[in-house]
């Protein structure tokens, strides 16, 4: 019988990549929505006559336990969460409630429903914040800079405790910042890529960016969907870093996507306060050595190829509704 899997926020960017990469694989996949007075589908458009899509809340404990009842999955990755650092910031309580308190009420709803279950929790590299060593892995201790980043500490401390607590196989994967031509457009290399588009095709001048100190480790999210099969595959439920290992900064994000259209980005990016955080977790670099050895992870996407990669798809897709 195929194996069904349920997961939250099968509307962003990872649960898109996520959804298709468990169809491949034979999966019944489940997806839970949100109620909006418009639906926002557009990353699984392509896909919405082979999943099931079912209305939650990770806000509404007994909507995340219908949503058990009625999917009977195997495995359930929870994706949802108010993922963007600065919103962080103006609605700090209400991200609290997503993405932390939103943990407890699924692994709650999992618990009663079927504690069986295999239980993803996306955790983040945020939770490094003012880094405490370099590079990070599972054994690095989290010095958050964001509420978004405490938020996902909690999420994931209490994923570890209800997987020590009741014996559930619960795994947080520690994902460090991956991208796409998928990725929601306020986040920096969607920014950047849809800049540079504009730019390139004489829809805009000028770019306003923040700190461009600020170092990454990039990989494409394509390829970090699979770390997170692979995780829930493993006998034992466990804690795994996944990034690239290397890292690079803002500007040099700028400059290869400038680049790649044959322009200097010296001409077109302005620094603007708005965009600068009140408190920035400078440097992220992440060591996958266990995701290596024990999952048999690797990237496949190199940081100059997921930047031409996301340059390219905006593009193509400013260029066709250009006029
Ligand atoms: P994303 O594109 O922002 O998607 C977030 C998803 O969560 C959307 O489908 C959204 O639904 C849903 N959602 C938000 N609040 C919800 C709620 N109250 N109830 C139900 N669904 C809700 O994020 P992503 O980049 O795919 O990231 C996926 C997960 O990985 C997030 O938890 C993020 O924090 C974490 N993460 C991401 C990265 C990264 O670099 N991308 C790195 C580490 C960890 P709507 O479509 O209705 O808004
Ligand atoms: O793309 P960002 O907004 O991502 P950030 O804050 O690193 O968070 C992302 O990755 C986390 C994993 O580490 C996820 F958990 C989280 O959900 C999200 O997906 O910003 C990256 C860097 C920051 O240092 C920011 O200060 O880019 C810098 N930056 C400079 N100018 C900018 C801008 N960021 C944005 N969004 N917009 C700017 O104009």
């Amino acid at each position: 019988m195929a194996k069904r899997a349920l997961i939250t926020g099968v509307s962003g960017q990872d649960g898109s990549y996520l959804a298709e990469l468990l169809l491949d694989k034979g999966y019944e996949v489940w997806g839970i929505v949100r109620r909006l007075s418009a639906e926002n589908y557009e990353r699984i458009e392509h896909i919405l006559d082979r999943i099931h899509l079912v209305q939650g809340d990770l806000l509404d404990q007994s909507s995340l336990a219908s949503a058990l009842v009625q999917a009977e999955p195997d495995e359930v990755y929870n994706l949802a969460a108010q993922s963007f650092v600065p919103t962080s910031w103006t609605q700090p309580v209400l991200t609290a409630e997503f993405t932390s308190v939103g943990v407890t009420r699924l692994l709650e709803a999992v618990r009663t429903v079927n504690p069986r279950i295999r239980f993803y929790q996306a955790s983040s590299s945020e939770m490094y914040g003012k880094v405490r060593a370099v590079p990070q892995d599972e054994e690095t201790p989290f010095y958050p800079r964001s509420p978004y980043g405490v938020a996902k500490v909690y999420g994931h401390f209490i994923t570890v405790n209800y997987r020590e607590s009741y014996d559930m196989h619960c795994t947080s994967g520690i994902l460090f910042n991956h991208e796409s031509p998928r990725r929601g457009i306020e986040f920096v290399t969607r920014k950047v890529s849809d800049g540079v588009a504009r730019i390139k095709l004489g829809l805009q001048t000028e770019l306003a960016m923040g700190n461009l100190d600020a170092q990454r480790d990039w990989g494409f999210a394509g390829d970090y969907v699979d770390a997170m099969w692979r995780m829930l595959q493993q006998d034992d439920a466990d804690d795994y870093v996944i990034a690239t290992g290397e890292t690079h900064s803002v500007e040099r994000l700028v400059e290869v996507a400038f680049a790649h259209v044959g322009l200097d980005w010296h001409d077109h990016v302005v620094l603007d306060d708005r965009f600068v955080r009140p408190a920035e977790v400078d440097l992220l670099i992440g060591d996958r050595s266990k995701a290596e050895a024990e999952l048999g992870w690797t990237p496949t996407v190199s940081f100059e190829e997921l930047v031409h990669m996301m340059v390219d798809a905006d593009l193509e897709r400013l260029d066709g509704t250009k006029g």
